[in-house]
C-alpha cells in the first residue's frame, strides 16, 4: 500500500482581484514565487535578529524529538530571551555547550520552536508581526490578497531543523511565507478528513511518511500534497486544508491569515485560527449531546434511534449535493468522499466497537447456528440509499445467504480498490465469508437488531 502524492501547483501572482478570483473556484494549495518579499531575505541573519530583538522575552516549544505530538504534549513550554531561543534553536544539535555558553535544557538533541503569540495585556493574544515585531516589520512585504478588514494575524515562526508541527487544519485562509531556510508542507484536502484520523482539529497520525497500517490503515487512501519551500516562497493554505510541516533545516517564517468568510463566522475568542467556525461547533456539540443522550436509550432502541440521526444528517449531505439519486456511472469522486465522511459519522454514532466486536465474533464461528445467536446483521442502515450503490445480490437463487455488497466507486478508474466504504448485509442464518470483499477497512459491520428488515 503506497501513499499518493501530487505536487502543489505554482501560481503566478498578479493582482488580489484576480487570485481572490482564482481561489473562489479552485480552493487549493497554491505556491507564488514572483512575489519579492523585501529584506528580509537577505538582511535576516541570527546576528541582525539578536540585535533588533534579543532581549525581547518569548515563549517558545522544546521537545527532545522533532515530530511534535500535540495530542500526547510531548513537549513543553519555556519563556526566555529571544536572544536564548535564537542561539539555541540556530545551534542545535549540540552535545556541549555552545560558545554562548548555553546547555541543552531538555537533552542534547532537543528541538526549539518559536509560534509568536501577541503580546497584548489584555489577555487577546492575536499575534500581529508587524504590531509586537516592529523593530523588523518593515523587512517584509507579502502581497495584496485579501481586503483590510479582513486580516486576522500574523505570526512569526521560528524552528530548529527537524521540528515537525503535527497535522492539522486552520479555520482561515492563510500564507506561510518562507523567509530563512526550508521547509516541506504536506497538505490534504478537507475531503479527505473521513481518513485522517481526526482527534479535533489534528490528525492523529504523526508518522505520515510511514503510516502504521495496521493502526491508520485509511491514511493511504488520502492524497499528499507536497511542496517544499525555498527561502522567498509563499505558500497559499485554504482554510480546512490539513497540513504538516517539517523543517528540514534551521527555518524562519511567517504566516499570515485572514477571514475569508463572513466575520461573525468566527469565535471571537479565537486566537489561533484553529476554533471551529460557530454554527459547525454548534453542529458538533450538538452531536456529541445527542451521541451522550442516546446512551441513555434502551440498546434494543438506540439503534433505531441511531439510525435516525444518521438518515437527517444523510439528508444534509443529499441536500448539500443537490442529488437525490446518484448513479453510480455518474458518482463523482467528490461525492464519494462526502459518501465516505458519512459513513465515518455513522460508524462513530454505531458504536463502532461493538459493531467490529460483533462483526469478528461472526466470523470467528462460522457456524450459522452460532452466528444466529450471537450476530444479527444491520440490515437498516440507510446510508446505502445517500448513494446508489454498487450493488450485487445474492439472495433469491440461494436458499439461505442474503448478502448485499455497497460501494462507492472511483468514477475516475471505476475500480472498487478505490471504495471508500461498503456495508453488508447478511443472512444471520448463513455466515459465510462475504461474498465480495472489496473494502480493505471498512470492516464488515454487523449489528445486533431486527432480523425482519434483511428480507427486503
Ligand atoms: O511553518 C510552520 O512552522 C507551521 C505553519 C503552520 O502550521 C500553519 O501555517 O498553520
Amino acid at each position: 500500500m503506497g501513499i499518493k502524492t501530487q505536487p502543489v501547483d505554482i501560481y503566478e501572482y498578479s493582482s488580489k482581484d484576480n487570485f481572490q478570483a482564482y481561489i473562489a473556484v479552485h480552493r487549493k494549495p497554491l505556491i507564488i514565487r514572483n512575489f519579492d518579499i523585501g529584506e528580509c531575505l537577505q538582511i535576516w541573519s541570527t546576528d541582525y535578529l539578536i540585535e533588533k530583538l534579543g532581549k525581547m522575552d518569548v515563549k517558545v516549544h522544546i521537545s527532545p524529538v522533532g515530530r511534535m505530538n500535540f495530542l500526547h504534549k510531548n513537549f513543553t513550554y519555556k519563556t526566555m530571551p529571544f536572544e536564548e531561543f535564537l542561539s539555541r534553536t540556530s545551534g542545535n544539535n549540540r552535545k556541549k555547550p555552545d560558545k554562548s555558553g548555553l546547555r541543552p535544557i531538555l537533552c542534547d538533541n532537543e528541538v526549539l520552536y518559536l509560534r509568536a503569540i501577541g503580546f497584548d495585556r489584555r489577555g487577546r493574544n492575536v499575534a500581529n508581526f508587524k504590531h509586537d515585531f516592529p523593530q523588523v516589520a518593515n523587512d517584509l512585504n507579502y502581497p495584496d490578497m485579501f481586503d483590510e478588514n479582513k486580516f486576522f494575524s500574523s505570526v512569526l515562526r521560528i524552528a530548529s531543523p527537524g521540528v515537525q508541527i503535527w497535522t492539522h487544519y486552520d479555520v482561515m485562509d492563510n500564507i506561510l511565507i518562507q523567509v530563512s531556510g526550508t521547509k516541506r508542507v504536506v497538505l490534504f484536502n478537507p475531503n479527505d478528513a473521513p481518513y485522517m484520523y481526526l482527534n479535533g482539529d489534528k490528525s492523529e497520525v504523526m508518522n505520515i511518511d510511514n503510516p502504521d497500517a495496521t493502526l491508520y490503515p485509511d491514511f493511504y487512501r488520502a492524497v499528499q500534497h507536497l511542496c517544499e519551500l525555498q527561502p522567498g516562497d509563499i505558500l497559499y493554505i485554504p482554510a480546512f486544508w490539513f497540513h504538516n510541516v517539517l523543517c528540514n533545516t534551521f527555518s524562519i517564517g511567517v504566516n499570515v491569515f485572514w477571514k475569508h468568510l463572513d466575520n461573525e463566522m468566527y469565535d471571537k475568542h479565537d486566537v489561533y485560527g484553529n476554533k471551529d467556525i460557530i454554527p459547525a461547533a454548534k453542529a458538533l456539540d450538538h452531536i456529541g449531546k445527542a451521541r451522550n443522550l442516546l446512551k441513555t436509550v434502551p440498546k434494543e432502541c438506540r439503534f433505531f434511534y441511531l439510525h435516525r440521526c444518521i438518515a437527517d444528517l444523510k439528508k444534509a449531505i443529499d441536500e448539500t449535493l443537490n442529488v437525490e439519486t446518484v448513479q453510480v456511472s455518474m458518482l463523482s469522486e467528490e461525492i464519494a468522499k462526502n459518501s465516505s465522511m458519512l459513513a465515518e459519522t455513522a460508524i462513530s454514532l454505531i458504536n463502532y466497537e461493538e459493531a467490529v466486536q460483533t462483526s469478528s465474533s461472526c466470523k470467528e464461528t462460522p457456524k450459522a447456528k452460532d452466528c444466529e445467536e450471537e450476530t444479527v446483521p444491520r440490515s437498516d442502515f440507510n446510508l446505502e440509499k445517500s448513494v446508489t450503490l454498487n450493488g450485487t445480490e445474492n439472495n433469491a437463487n440461494t436458499s439461505n445467504s442474503y448478502q448485499e455488497t455497497f460501494g462507492i466507486v472511483n468514477n475516475k478508474n471505476g475500480t472498487s480498490d478505490n471504495l471508500n466504504f461498503y456495508l453488508e448485509k447478511k443472512n444471520a442464518v448463513d455466515c459465510k465469508e462475504p461474498i465480495a470483499s472489496t473494502s480493505k477497512n471498512h470492516d464488515n459491520i454487523y449489528l445486533k437488531g431486527d432480523e425482519e428488515n434483511i428480507q427486503e
